[in-house]
């Protein structure tokens, strides 16, 4: 785990990413509301049992709950939100708990019968699932290392077996009782505390990530735009109809500046030194050819239309081009939410939860963006 100052300069980083894309990533978490932690799973498997153990002394009413329950803990700074048990009825409600929650404890009973569609949510939920099985006071068992973005396989004995409590009075009289032990908690309290001193890095990189997935969703839905074909018509015919040389070059050159500020309007095309770049690179080798073709006047109609088709060729080219630059400009950026997760697993020691978590929500390279 990396130092304090490693995690500050990240933040600020992302701070300033964000305000400078706010316009089209939208608002997002601001980042003051406490950290929090949500409890989902089946309806009956342990959530609130499972809470008031953990925050005990503090009461917590076991039965079914209505709906999210937030209760705020001062030390340490933590909102903790048990949630109904999921059936598709409670799904909005828990889905917008889990919207506003940091990491989430997912609990479940041996055997395993979450609900598939509480699976497959966790699993692109991507911030960090702690699964936690309720043993019921039935034996340990071996459990799957932990992948994707679950951190953490965690078995905990809420309620182990009730013990019969043998009393002998001075009487003779000997009374049996039945006791419950109490909750085993001591793995996952650790985990817990673990996970709770690193509130701040957590919390970066999961809007780090949030802002990673909307702008490969933003630059793909752009990069499904259909070219627009005025401009290619409108170069086209004006260079048909132009003398050819310098004039060409100077028509060529406009028609193309000008498309490209519609396109940048339309597309709120970020403008960043690195698509500047390529996007004059590919409006130079359009104009200056559409000016090199030479004189129209020596080969008279035909080399006209060459200018035209030429014109056409190049105007719809540059689009391509600005197209792609919109697909993969974005996080081809030194403070891109992908390059900052990539430094941010750089620095973190192998084989532990973070490392693994942050590895889960790293794009593989030239990945499809999500849809
Ligand atoms: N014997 C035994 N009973 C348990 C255990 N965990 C929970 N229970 C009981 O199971 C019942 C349901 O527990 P809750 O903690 O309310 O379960 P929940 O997941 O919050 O339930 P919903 O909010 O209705 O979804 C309660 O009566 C608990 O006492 C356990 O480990 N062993
Ligand atoms: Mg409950």
């Amino acid at each position: 785990m990396s130092d304090a100052s490693f995690w500050q300069s990240m933040e600020t980083r992302r701070q300033a990413h964000a305000q400078r894309y706010q316009s089209w990533l939208g608002k997002g978490n601001d980042g003051t509301s406490p950290f929090t932690v949500a409890i989902v799973g089946a309806p009956g498997v342990g959530k609130s049992t499972l809470l008031r153990q953990l925050i005990h002394p503090l009461p917590l009413a076991v039965g079914a709950t209505p709906w999210p329950v937030s209760i705020f803990t001062p030390e340490p700074p933590v909102l903790w939100t048990d949630t109904p048990g999921w059936i598709s009825d409670q799904a909005p409600a828990i889905q917008s708990a889990l919207g506003q929650a940091d990491i989430c404890l997912w609990v479940v009973n041996q055997p395993d019968t979450a609900p598939p569609e509480l699976a497959v949510m966790l699993k692109d939920w991507g911030r960090p699932v702690v699964k936690v099985i309720n043993l019921q006071g039935g034996a340990p068992l071996a459990l799957d290392p932990p992948h994707g973005n679950r951190i953490a396989t965690v078995a905990v004995r809420l309620f182990p077996h009730r013990q019969p409590l043998r009393r002998e009075w001075p009487d003779g009289r000997v009374e049996w009782d039945t006791v419950t032990l109490a909750a085993d908690l001591t793995p996952l309290k650790t985990l817990v505390a673990d996970l709770l001193t690193h509130q701040r890095a957590i919390r970066t990189v999961n809007q780090l990530l949030a802002m990673a997935v909307q702008e490969r969703q933003w630059a793909h839905k752009q990069g499904q735009m259909p070219v627009a074909w005025a401009p290619v018509l409108v170069k086209s015919l004006l260079l048909t109809l132009s003398p050819g040389g310098w004039f060409s070059l100077g028509l060529s050159v406009s028609t193309d500046l000008v498309t490209l500020i519609l396109l940048s309007r339309r597309l709120h095309l970020p403008f960043t030194r690195h698509g500047i770049n390529r996007l004059l690179a590919a409006l130079l080798l359009s104009s200056a050819t559409a000016g090199w073709l030479g004189d129209v006047g020596e080969f008279g109609g035909i080399m006209a239309l060459g200018h035209g088709l030429w014109g056409g060729l190049t105007s719809y080219g540059l689009q391509r081009v600005a197209r792609t630059y919109l697909q993969q400009g974005l996080t081809w950026q030194a403070d891109g939410p992908d390059q900052l997760l990539r430094q941010i697993y750089q620095q973190l020691a192998p084989g532990t939860w973070f490392h693994t978590w942050v590895a889960s929500l790293l794009p593989p390279p030239n990945a499809a963006p999500t849809p």
